[in-house]
């Protein structure tokens, strides 16, 4: 008999590439989709024989008639309000969506399929800790954003339902992850893409806010194996996925640049450490500029982000393969390609 499998999310990174490692698996896989007046969200899933079912995470009854109906043996919350700065504009929705939307998904799964194995992507900016470290699972939560908050809330909840009703859900605490499929506003793809704009014409500036960060960055395709492994354990359980590497936006820029042949030069107010602007050259020809808007810094913002895998490597035999750089290389790779065509 093929397993089933249900993923909300389906139009996003990670869930795009779940749903193809699934079908290389033989699973029958199911995904969540919102109505949406244009089809352009669909371009990662097209082609990918998968079954579609219209529904919300707000809406209760979509995920009751669906969780009810069809008898999924894995399920994969991966939808959601994904954007940190975002939250910051709308954070009732983000509770709605990233807290409500989970204790939905708990309740049907309690009233209509408690046997399911359920997967809920938690993150790591519910580790915004004040000193720079590698983190583990035995961390404690200190959350600097309304998503963070929302995420943590629904961890807990996750938690309860675990012990309270013996749910098989398993939170995977994920490190940022990124890829070709990376959405605009996500600083490493808006990096990424303006360079590659800006070196083939077509814009002369960018703006960037908080240069500063520091993120534990890995490549999304490394880190769907995670989720779906931690479904395959007996005992559910929560797992910090990340590489224990850290690199500023800075540092990310910089590589950017190293690795499309431009160079750069960071221009400062006297007496000011933060930069104002910096300029992009391609071979000694200034092709643009970088401007580092105050405007765009968040409210609170997470300094520094370092997760420590041993856990998942221990017990899931994961590890990341593809580290920094790499990481760069195949996005700027995918982004050059997507010009040519
Ligand atoms: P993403 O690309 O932004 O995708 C988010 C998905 O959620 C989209 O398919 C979106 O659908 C869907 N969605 C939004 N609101 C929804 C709702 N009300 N009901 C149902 N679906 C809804 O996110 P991702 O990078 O793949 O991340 C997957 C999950 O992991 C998210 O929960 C994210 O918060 C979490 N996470 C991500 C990272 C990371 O670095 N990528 C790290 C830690 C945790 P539309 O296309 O209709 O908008
Ligand atoms: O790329 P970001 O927007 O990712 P962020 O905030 O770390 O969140 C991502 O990772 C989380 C896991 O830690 C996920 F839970 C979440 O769903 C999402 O996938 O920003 C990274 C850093 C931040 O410090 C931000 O302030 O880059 C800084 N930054 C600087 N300039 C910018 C920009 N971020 C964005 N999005 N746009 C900028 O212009």
């Amino acid at each position: 008999m093929k397993k089933t499998a249900f993923l909300t999310g389906i139009t996003g990174q990670d869930a795009s590439y779940l749903a193809e490692l699934l079908l290389s698996k033989d699973y029958d896989v199911h995904g969540l989709i919102r109505r949406s007046s244009s089809m352009c969200n669909r371009k990662w899933i097209d082609g990918l024989d998968i079954t579609l079912h219209y529904g919300d995470l707000t809406d209760s009854h979509s995920l009751d008639y669906l969780i009810g109906d069809i008898q999924f043996d894995e399920i994969y919350n991966l939808g959601s309000m994904s954007h940190v700065g975002i939250s910051f504009e709308l954070p009732v929705y983000t509770f709605q969506v990233n807290t409500i939307g989970v204790l939905n998904l708990l309740e049907s799964c309690r009233k209509f399929n408690n046997q399911a194995r359920i997967y809920q992507a938690s993150t790591s900016e519910m580790l915004a800790l004040p000193i720079h470290k590698s983190v583990n699972e035995e961390e404690s939560f200190i959350v600097h954003s309304p998503y963070a908050c929302s995420k943590l809330a629904a961890h807990e909840l996750c938690k309860i339902y675990r012990e309270a009703y013996g749910l098989h859900v398993s939170c995977g605490i994920l490190f940022n992850h990124e890829s070709e499929r990376r959405g605009d506003n996500f600083v490493t793809q808006k990096i990424v893409k303006n360079l590659i704009r800006m070196k083939r014409g077509l814009i002369q500036s960018f703006e960037l806010g908080n240069i500063d960060a520091k993120r534990d960055w890995g490549y999304a395709k490394d880190y769907v194996e995670a989720m779906w492994l931690m479904l395959q354990q007996e005992k559910p359980d929560d797992y910090i996925i990340a590489t224990n590497e850290s690199h500023s936006v800075r540092e990310f820029l910089q590589e950017c640049c190293y690795q499309l042949e431009l160079t750069t030069k960071y221009i400062y107010e006297i007496d000011k450490t933060e930069p104002l602007t910096c300029i992009i050259s391609d071979k000694n020809k200034i092709i643009g500029h970088v401007i580092f808007n105050p405007n765009n810094k968040r409210p609170w913002d997470v300094q520094y982000l370092k997760g420590d895998y041993s856990k998942a490597k221990r017990i899931l035999g994961w590890e990341p393969i593809v580290r920094f750089k790499e990481l760069i290389r195949i996005m700027i790779e995918a982004e050059l390609e997507m010009h040519e065509k």
